[in-house]
């Protein structure tokens, strides 16, 4: 692998910080503990790890309120614990990527504060102030991502603020030069400590229409849905102006790469895929200038169909720039799980299309020992977003569970008692348990990265693509004339693959049990219901 595009052909491991490891006892993890936990992510064979925000932070959203982008929050740590868990990353030869939460500041931020002050205050216009309507009610029909309008009237000084999440997360005003200026010398403050790149909170949302237009109605909303869906979020999502911004965060970023190991950005974008590839930044010179990794949600979307996603991944092939980095990922903290969406015998063959597909794969903490969401009794609830509209399945409680370590108490999670409660089966399903045993998911995606990163055809060919039954997604994967073909039965009951499909090969892997025969028989091959293998040399 050349070290300056790690990123290319690495893979990421998302840590939501707070259940990962508790290493003081009150219940919520910590970057001590993160630190402990290196060897699991060394033993995974991951390359890099993005932590979700660590910044002092009311904790309104977990962290995605901030209000210090330059510290550490005292339940996390220290900047000097920091500094220890980056040096011992890189020591470890792993990467460590922060979260960047540039849309929104925490109510409690200084800035904020000053910004509420006074109509005249010098930050003012740090954030988005407008007079009420002529009604007196919000000045457009702009909807908060957690219910309600995105605008809470300040009493004092007469104004709306506009916040797209939570009234304690005002939005930032990206047209003015000095709040980019500050963004952009918070990046350079955690660059120097050595991180190696950021994934940037709700990257599309930075820039507002400039005359904050009304969002027009949404031809296609049901009643029943979430209610901020009745707007189409044209004026206050994903404008033109995005690309110059994420141009000039993409030179804040380059200018610490050098030529053993650039920097990244990967960028929090859930738009349809013409607009995601925008985000590559394709110049007319042919340059990309955007973030290397727009994120590629659309596997968490979809349908579990092999038809389906042949299709999505054909199209996705085909909408990618010239030299953009493709990347996929099955879940992060705000979705359901991959193993409650399809099932635990499914949730395998996901792992294995994951981890074969051409580009960067992202795995969300736990899902490598094939941890479910949790029902959350309600007043147990954390997440605010449940809290703002409870019952409608809309909280993300569920998946951000404490990490099951092992069979101690608590799931070696902490020693006090656990900031959300743990799932039921931890006694069970736990890393220590996992590690043990040749057919449990814990070896199954040890074995899917290893293979990943032994085989160049893997982690750098091509994607081709192949014609195959119905139920069945068949691709192969090329370089340097090494082929490795992929066999993915979403099916329910067994399919029979025809031996044209199949290269004169062995199993390498199988997604259902640790071995199967080797050699594929001349009349062709059996795939079990829900059964994945990848064929090629050995
Ligand atoms: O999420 C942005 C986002 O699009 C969410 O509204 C998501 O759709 C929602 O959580 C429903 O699943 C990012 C972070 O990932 C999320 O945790 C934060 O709460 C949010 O931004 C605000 O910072
Ligand atoms: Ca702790």
């Amino acid at each position: 692998m050349s070290a300056d595009d790690w990123w290319r052909h690495g893979i990421f491991y998302q840590v939501y910080p707070r259940s990962f490891q508790d290493s003081n006892g009150d219940g919520i993890g910590d970057l001590d503990g993160i630190r402990a936990r290196l060897d699991h992510l060394v033993a995974l064979g991951i390359d890099a790890v993005w932590i979700s925000p660590i910044y002092p932070s009311p904790m309104a959203d977990f962290g995605y309120d901030v209000s210090d982008y330059c510290d550490i929050d005292p339940r996390f740590g220290t900047l000097a614990g920091f500094d220890a868990l980056v040096g011992e990353a890189h020591a470890r030869g792993l990467k460590l990527v922060l979260d960047f939460v540039p849309n929104h500041t925490s109510d409690q931020h200084p800035w904020f504060m000053q910004s509420r002050s006074a109509r005249g205050d010098p930050r003012r216009d740090w954030y988005l102030w407008r007079d009420p309507a002529p009604d007196g009610g919000p000045p457009n029909n702009w909807q908060s991502n957690f219910g309600g309008p995105a605008w809470t009237l300040d009493a004092a000084t007469g104004q709306y603020y506009c916040h797209s999440f939570l009234k304690e997360q005002p939005d930032l005003n990206w047209r003015h030069p000095e709040v980019r200026a500050a963004m952009y010398e918070v990046l350079r403050f955690w660059l120097r400590r050595g991180v190696d790149g950021f994934r940037v909170d709700v990257l599309s949302d930075l820039i507002k229409d400039a005359e904050f237009r009304d969002n027009p109605l949404n031809p296609d909303f049901v009643v029943g849905q979430f209610p901020a869906l009745r707007w189409i979020p044209l004026y206050s999502t994903d404008r033109p102006e995005m690309q110059q911004i994420v141009a000039e965060m993409r030179r804040v970023v380059d200018a610490f790469s050098d030529a053993t190991s650039s920097r990244v950005l990967i960028g929090e974008l859930y738009l349809p895929l013409s607009r995601l590839v925008a985000f590559y930044g394709l110049n007319a010179e042919g340059v990309l200038e955007g973030v290397q990794l727009p994120f590629n949600f659309q596997l968490i979307g979809a349908q579990w169909q092999a038809r389906r996603i042949d299709r999505l991944v054909r199209d996705y092939e085909a909408a990618l720039p010239a030299g953009a980095a493709p990347n996929w990922v099955l879940g992060n903290h705000d979705k359901a799980r991959i193993a409650s969406r399809v099932g635990p015998q499914m949730a395998r063959l996901a792992a294995m299309l994951l981890l074969t597909l051409r580009g960067t794969p992202t795995l969300y903490y736990g899902d490598e020992i094939g941890m479910t969401d949790v029902a959350i009794p309600p007043e147990e609830v954390q997440d605010p977003f449940e809290k703002n509209a409870p019952g409608k399945g809309l909280g993300r409680d569920p998946r951000r569970t404490p990490m099951q370590w092992s069979g101690a108490p608590q799931a070696g999670f902490t020693t006090g008692t656990p900031w959300l409660r743990l799932a039921d089966d931890w006694p069970e399903r736990n890393v220590e348990s996992q590690a043990r045993d040749a057919a449990s998911m814990l070896t199954l995606y040890r074995q899917l990265i290893a293979l990943r990163r032994a085989q160049p055809a893997l982690n750098r060919g091509d994607y081709e693509a192949l014609e195959s039954e119905e139920d069945v997604l068949a691709y192969a994967r090329e370089f340097e004339g090494q082929r490795v073909v992929v066999l993915l039965n979403f099916g329910a009951s067994a399919a029979a693959l025809s031996p044209a499909l199949l290269p004169a090969h062995s199993i390498v892997l199988a997604s259902t049990v640790p071995t199967r025969p080797e050699r594929i028989e001349k009349e062709g091959l059996v795939l079990a219901p829900c059964e994945g293998v990848v064929v090629g040399p050995r």
